[in-house]
């Protein structure tokens, strides 16, 4: 029985573009995130961990960010087997040859040869794939030979499926068949953030992408998990563990009046942690005055409850109503300006109708500015 943790792509130094004041936090997640991994190892006992690639976001990590790095990885209590990702990729300046990473320990390997390595105490051959350089079109794997003597044989590879994202080519390839033909009882692969495939859905796949520890973004689905991998002679299982501090969701919706807004309002009400939930919103439809200033209202009470909030309202047109545009007096010119505009609004072209929206919210909200 053989049993261990996979991570991967934990991005240590990453920096958290587009998350404004919380990008320190963000960024400091990244390291918490492999801490719960080591303490997920402590607490199930773990026979090793594998980090597969991008454990750092680059080679140029800051000495103080790679020393706490190894301060963590020095608490793990079995082996690390670590891979050099495309990121933090092998060579003479790489960040695993520097003298405030090797404080990890001599339990943490970083296994940069492409060679089988054997750890006959836990009776496994260890294939790692070890990236050398950014990008690559050739296979990581192509070099592996499976080699007798042990019971378990577990590869370690940093790279794409091109037969799932096409034009990935030059990301360290890696097809499917190739893959099944390696005759591994796992490979554990990096450089996708999200899982895959799900454990739950296709347990016997040969291969698994763990995902990052913590989301890097928003739109990253099946992020901020561990896998949890149990090896037997006879079988296999695979689960998946949360370890994700922050939540990063993308919501959209179409506006066209106040009830509209009702459902943005519960939605995030229904979120169980919102003081790590980071939300972005993306509006769009054609509303009045009122329902504009109704969302103004509800998106600072959002922005107070959650740790993070951007509103992309760019699809998001106002429309004074005939009530709105009473307001301006009968007859006066911005009155005028304005019924032209919504006329000429009304009988655009259905390419030309958002320029003209755009144009009555841009005269509207400089006619009701205090002069
Ligand atoms: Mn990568």
């Amino acid at each position: 029985m053989l049993q261990f943790l996979h991570t991967a792509d934990v991005q240590i130094g990453m920096t958290a573009p587009g998350v404004g004041p919380l990008a320190q936090k963000v960024q400091a997640a990244r390291v918490e995130s492999l801490e719960r991994v080591v303490a997920l190892g402590r607490e199930r006992n773990a026979d090793f961990i594998v980090i597969a690639g991008d454990l750092f976001e680059n080679n140029r990590v800051s000495r103080e960010l790679t020393m706490r790095t190894a301060d963590v990885l020095r608490k793990a209590s079995q082996p690390v087997f670590i891979i050099a990702g495309n990121h933090d990729y092998y060579g003479p300046s790489s960040i695993y040859c520097r003298e405030e990473f090797r404080s990890a320990g001599s339990h943490v390997h970083v296994l940069s040869d492409r060679k089988p390595v054997v750890f006959s105490d836990l009776d496994v051959t260890i294939y790692p794939c070890s990236c050398f350089e950014t990008r690559s079109p050739e296979s990581p794997v192509a070099w592996i030979r499976k080699q007798p003597g042990t019971a378990y044989h577990v590869c370690i590879a940093h790279g794409n499926l091109p037969d799932r994202i096409a034009g990935s080519d030059h990301d360290y390839p890696m097809r499917d068949e190739e893959l099944r033909g390696l005759g591994m009882d796992y490979i554990a692969l990096g450089h996708w953030h999200s899982v895959y495939p799900d454990p739950a859905d296709r347990p016997d796949s040969p291969y698994f992408y763990s995902g990052a520890p913590e989301p890097t973004k928003f739109g990253e689905d099946n992020s901020g998990y561990v896998l949890w991998v149990e090896l037997d002679t006879s079988s296999r299982s695979v689960s998946t563990v949360p370890t994700s501090c922050y939540q990063f969701e993308e919501l959209s919706y179409e506006i066209h009046g106040a009830e509209n807004l009702s459902a943005i309002g519960r939605d995030i009400e229904a979120f169980a942690k919102k003081e790590t939930l980071l939300v972005k919103l993306a509006l769009a439809g054609v509303i009045s005055v009122d329902v504009r200033e109704q969302l103004d209202r509800l998106t600072a009470d959002i922005a107070r409850m959650v740790a993070f909030l951007v509103v992309r309202d760019d699809a998001l047109v106002l429309a004074p109503t005939d009530d709105e545009l009473a307001r301006f007096s009968a007859g006066g010119i911005s009155a005028r300006l304005l019924s032209r505009l919504r006329q000429r609004h009304d009988d655009a072209s259905d390419s030309e109708r958002a320029q003209y929206a755009r144009a009555i919210a841009l005269v509207y909200n400089m006619l009701r500015e205090p002069a």
